[in-house]
This record gives C-alpha cells, structure tokens and sequence, in this order.
C-alpha cells in the first residue's frame, strides 16, 4: 500500500535511470521490479553496449547523444564506478548502404569528427579486420562501449540513495488510471497509488500496454563471444587499444556488430548479428543458444575477422523490443497524461540511458522536456497496429 509521487513499473535499463532522477528531484519514487537488481531477463544484460555519435540511424538522434555523452560521466562521477570506455567505432559497408551512409550524413550534418577508410586503410590499421574489397568504414574516434550492468547498479544505488523505495521480485499484473487523475498498480503483493507511472517494462511492456493498441514486438537476439587465433592477429590486436566497436552491413539482412576484447585474453569477443528478426514471448523464451546459432553468428563474422576460430567462450540470449519504424516510444499517452512510456527502443536504446533518465524526470515532473523527442511521440500513426 502507500502513496507516492510516481511508481516506476521496470527497474531496468530506463526505470533504474527515470527512478534516480525522479528520486534526485525530491519525488517520492516507488521502483517495481519482477526480478532482481541488473538480472539477466531482459534487455539490460552482457557486460558490454556501444555507444557512438554518427549515428546511422538519423541525426535526429545526434544532440540526445551529446547529452547522453555527458550523462555518463555524471553518473561515473556521482557512483563512483567506471562506466564508459570510448576506444572508437567504424560502421562499414558499400557506400551506398544504410550503415556507412548513415553514419557519414550523420558525422556531416552536426560536424561530427570521422575519417572514411577504404578496405585497405581499415586492413592496416586494425590488422583483425579483413572486409570487403568494395567496402568503405566511417572511423569516429568519440566511440565506445558502456558497462550495463554496473550502468543498472550504479542508478539503482543512487535512486535508493536518494530516498526511492524499490522492491525487487514483485511482478505487476495490472495497472489503471484513476478517475481522480492518478494511478493504481496492483503486484503479486500489494496494490500501490501514485499521481504518477512511468512504465518501463522494455519486454514487458508490449503486454502491459495492450490496450493502446501499438504494434510492438519482443525479439529474440542471440551474443556470442569467440576466442580468436593469438597466433596469427597477436591478441593486442584484438584489445580496445587496437580494435575499435563496429557494425558491419552486408546484404540479406546480416548486419553483425561488436566489440574488442575487454575482459583478458580469455574472454573472448562478443560479437552478434544486429538482428535475428525471431519473435519471442519474454515469459517463454528459450533462453539456450544452439551450435547452430553459435557456428552461423561465427560464420558471418569471420567476413569480417578471418580468424576468429578458436573455442567458443560463451553465447546468451537478449531481448529486443520494436517499433515498427525503429524509433523508440518514450512520451506521456495522449489519453492519460499521467503515465509516461519509455524502453521501447528497438535495439538501440541503451547508450541513451543517461538522456532517457533525464527525459522521463522531466516529463513527470514539469510535464515537459527541452529536449526534441518528438521521433519518439507514442501517439505517431505509424505505431498503430494495421487495421
Ligand atoms: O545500437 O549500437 C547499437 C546496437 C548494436 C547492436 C544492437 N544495437
């Protein structure tokens, strides 16, 4: 029971940021989690997440990544942990193809430093790296990776710091708005009130929004980490000294991207395809990766890195939850002004969390945002579901 300014429904990648900020604002935050703190369920887990600025997505996204850039270090700062390492990015593909082409009309419309490689500049100075002949690679030094988990950890530790109430193991089953202009959140252990929802839920989420009506989909993605071969790329090639993250577009919807290694020469590097397009349900997926998979994520990589044949280290499940135009959802619905979305971000979200955070705070406690998320409006038509 018990009232509070707003609930946090997903302590997650963005609930665990939106419950920090709301919290750090004077907000009494209720967070509700249905698993454990930075658990392995969802879409929040696997040591590493890129970030980048050439964004081959759109420039829109450019200045929220500016401001998600300075997140991360405030929130370095105010945990006391090591988050973000920029160790470079290259986004390769044909000239034309929407990876390069992207990334470049990105770096070009907000001035963004980059160099473009050739398949022979990329082979010398990244000697893992072998792609094709016709490719070409947007370099952008102000790349990298984030941790997640310690991400996750890091904004939960701050929320609870600054007075949230968060309660782990409690799934919600239902939510409604009141007709006094609040909320209602009923779990497996209690029924809660507050003026305010953020709904969080990333897979969860489609099934707690069914009655608006949107076209979302849960996918299953599978990571898989590879040991190369030392013997013939030494293994300093393969650090975040040497070797930048990268996606790499071929045709046929391949498109794989990764990251260098970062745990020791043991720990492999992960790498994945963007996007396996399988649907799944988030409370029966098969969370087991096959041989199958593992050989065919590992065929697919070595166009990229030839010699990456040695043992497989280890291979998770992730999920992914979609929009129909890749765009994320995060906005108040029009309907019920109370309750703001967010973690529908379609595979891209995570480098976001710092900007996310800050968003949803703002648009719970001002009702407003100075930031442009107008890409991401939850009442956009192509949303909807076909009628
Ligand atoms: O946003 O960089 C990204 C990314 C890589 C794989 C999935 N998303």
């Amino acid at each position: 029971g018990g009232h509070h300014d707003v609930i946090v429904l997903g302590l997650g990648s963005m609930g665990s940021a939106a419950a920090h900020q709301l919290a750090a604002r004077g907000l009494s935050v209720l967070g509700l989690e249905r698993f454990w703190p930075a658990h392995d369920q969802g879409s929040g887990h696997g040591e590493t997440r890129i970030v980048r600025q050439s964004y081959f997505e759109g420039p829109a996204y450019v200045p929220l990544l500016r401001r998600a850039y300075e997140g991360w270090r405030e929130l370095e700062e105010a945990s006391g942990r090591q988050i973000m390492t920029l160790c470079g990015g290259l986004y390769v593909g044909d000239p034309d193809s929407k990876i390069f082409s992207g990334a470049r009309l990105s770096a070009e419309t907000h001035g963004l430093p980059h160099e473009v490689l050739d398949a022979e500049q990329i082979r010398a100075r990244f000697p893992a790296m072998d792609p094709a002949d016709h490719a070409l690679g947007l370099y952008e030094d102000n790349a990298g990776f984030v941790r997640p988990e310690e991400t996750i950890l890091a904004n939960l530790d701050l929320a609870a710091r600054h007075g949230a109430e968060l309660r782990y193991d409690e799934p919600v089953r239902s939510w409604r708005a009141t007709p006094a202009g609040g909320v209602e959140v009923v779990t497996d252990r209690g029924t809660y009130g507050a003026d305010r929802l953020v709904v969080a839920a990333g897979a969860w989420a489609p099934g707690l929004l069914a009655d608006l009506g949107l076209d979302l989909r849960v996918e299953r993605q599978v990571v898989c980490w590879f040991t190369p071969d030392f013997s013939v790329v030494p293994y300093a090639a393969w650090t975040s000294d040497q070797l930048p993250v990268y996606i790499e577009e071929t045709d046929h919807n391949r498109d794989i991207y990764g990251f260098p290694m970062v745990d020791g020469p043991a720990g492999g590097l992960k790498l994945a395809f963007f996007n396996t397009f399988a649907r799944a349900d988030p409370d029966a997926v098969d969370r087991t990766v096959t041989e199958v998979e593992t050989e065919a994520t590992r065929e697919r990589a070595r166009q990229l890195f030839p010699h990456l044949t040695g043992p497989l280290v280890k291979a998770l499940t992730c999920l992914y939850t979609t929009s129909p135009d890749h765009d994320f959802v995060v906005g108040a619905l029009p309907d019920r002004p109370q309750v703001t979305v967010a973690s529908v971000c379609s595979g891209h979200g995570f480098k976001f969390v710092p900007v996310i955070g800050e968003v949803l705070a703002d648009l719970v406690a001002n009702g407003r945002t100075a930031h442009d998320i107008s890409l991401f409006d939850p009442s956009r038509p192509g949303l909807r579901v076909p009628a």
